[in-house]
């Protein structure tokens, strides 16, 4: 096809036409759309845990990921937070069948706890029902002692799904003392997002 025949059919399609340099005028493409880069390099895996925020770590080699649960970390929501996080404002993806180590922290002056709630509408009064086998602290009902009382939630992320990872103390769920703990089939490695 000669450029004289060209040149309509490129305004017809509505594709730019641009002076290239010496060469003249030639029939450019489209605008580039941004695209992920196709075939890009990627780092080789690396053994040892990784880093994913001041919460939480992972070490992929053993599908192990290790996170704390700061209750009343800041003054957000009254306190009634997890890591600064409440009302499912925070979510913690962990990919399915990992082990998980989470520490439970408690900073408050007052009782708190933590459960991985079945995911039921509304959040109740007084969460006792676990998502996920043995995913909930000691003193779930009476709470951790005030100024760092502690306890570690250790559980495999199954069966895949999301839930409230609430605290057991009743009214603080309701009063927005919960995040998002989702369980992916998908994921390869776990995130964490405010
Ligand atoms: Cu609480």
């Amino acid at each position: 096809m000669s450029r004289r025949l060209m040149y309509p059919l490129a305004l017809i399609a509505g594709v730019e036409l641009v002076a290239l340099g010496a060469a003249g005028l030639s029939i450019a493409r489209r605008p580039a759309r941004a695209v992920p880069a196709q075939g890009a390099p990627t780092a080789a895996p690396t053994a040892g845990p990784k880093t994913v925020n001041e919460f939480l770590s992972y070490t992929a080699e053993t599908k192990t990921v290790t996170y704390k649960l700061f209750a009343a970390f800041n003054s957000v929501q009254g306190g009634f937070n997890f890591n600064g996080g409440s009302q499912g404002t925070s979510t913690i993806t962990v990919p399915l069948g990992w082990t998980v180590n989470a520490d439970v922290v408690n900073k408050d002056a007052i009782p708190h706890s933590a459960i991985v709630l079945a995911d039921t509408k509304p959040i109740p009064n007084a969460p006792d029902t676990p998502g996920i086998q043995r995913a909930y602290t000691a003193h779930l009902t009476d709470g951790l002692q005030p100024q760092n009382g502690e306890d570690t939630m250790n559980f495999t992320a199954s069966p895949a799904g999301s839930y409230p990872i609430a605290c057991g103390v009743p009214g603080h769920a309701l009063s927005g003392m919960y995040i998002r703990f989702v369980v992916s089939p998908t994921a390869t490695v776990p995130s964490y997002t405010n």
